[in-house]
């Protein structure tokens, strides 16, 4: 069977999209996501997103699959690739908003007109029962907790945008050893649906500097999730104003966490690199 797709990213953190509109269910197995992201043996991404039917009054429903086949909840930058995905199905050029069911509830992203996306990423999950994590009390946030991880003592603060995030400030994030580092944050025990890592190293209240271990992913260029996830916990520990640009390594989104609904409100790219048939 030949199945059309389309490569797109979103700051170089790059998925593989496929119109799975006749079907509820995607069209690969985890086990083909695997060998289809696999940059030398298949296409080559980050992961691999289907555009399903809507359900219960949404537009569309996203699901998405890592480069190690396991099924996050949600993805900020996938979900605005999806947004150009489908507006490029549909023929629509206009400022136009979709509403996309995810498994992190419905997520609002709109096609602002000038080649930006904005997201309505919802509110962030800040109890230790919500991220999950066994740190703290199931019931209360997780803000600067000691966690003891490549035998340092690192102080973590934890959030969910749906899929859990582990985000440390550190004062030289370029310093930091992402490989060796990021897969004993990811599976450490007290995440026992394991976990994105973000090290943060603060420029100003305003601007924030992020490098990031994903979950079933590893290194990627940008992640619109922990970017979110990442300017709460720079407020919540009083380093950052509500609205910040956060410089990932594929370029900067400009993120903010409404006073008015407490939703984040994640704005950046999304680009059409080619479209090709999978034997
Ligand atoms: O939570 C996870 O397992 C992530 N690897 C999902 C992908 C997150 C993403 N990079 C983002 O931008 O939020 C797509």
């Amino acid at each position: 069977m030949t199945i059309h797709f389309t490569k797109y990213h979103g700051l170089g953190n790059d998925f593989i999209l496929i119109d799975n509109r006749t079907s509820t269910e995607p069209c690969l197995t985890p086990d083909e996501a695997i060998q289809w992201c696999d940059r030398h043996f298949g296409i080559g991404a980050d992961g691999v997103i289907f555009a399903l039917p809507g359900q219960a009054g949404t537009d569309y429903t996203m699901r998405i699959y890592n480069s190690d086949g396991s099924e996050p909840e949600m993805c900020g930058n996938g979900i605005r690739c999806l947004a150009h995905f489908i507006a490029d199905l549909e023929g629509v050029t206009k400022e136009q908003a979709y509403r996309i069911q995810t498994l992190a509830g419905v997520i609002t992203p709109k096609l602002e007109g000038n080649g930006l996306i904005t997201v309505d990423m919802g509110e962030p999950r800040l109890l230790a029962a919500e991220i999950p994590t066994l740190l703290g009390q199931p019931d209360q946030p997780v803000i600067d907790q000691p966690l003891a991880v490549a035998g340092q003592t690192w102080k973590v603060t934890c959030v969910s945008m749906g899929n859990p995030h582990c985000i440390t400030f550190v004062d030289d994030g370029a310093a930091i050893p992402l490989e060796t580092l990021g897969p004993q944050f990811e599976h450490h025990p007290v995440f026992p649906k394991r976990t994105n890592t973000e090290f943060i190293q603060m420029i100003r209240p305003d601007y924030l500097k992020m490098r990031v271990w994903e979950r079933g992913a590893g290194i990627t260029l940008a992640c619109g999730t922990g970017a979110c996830a990442s300017l709460v916990a720079a407020v919540l520990t009083g380093r950052s104003d509500r609205s910040a640009t956060v410089e990932l390594p594929g370029g900067p989104l400009h993120i903010t966490w409404s006073e008015k609904d407490q939703h984040l409100y994640m704005t950046g790219p999304a680009e059409k690199v080619f479209t090709g048939v999978h034997a």
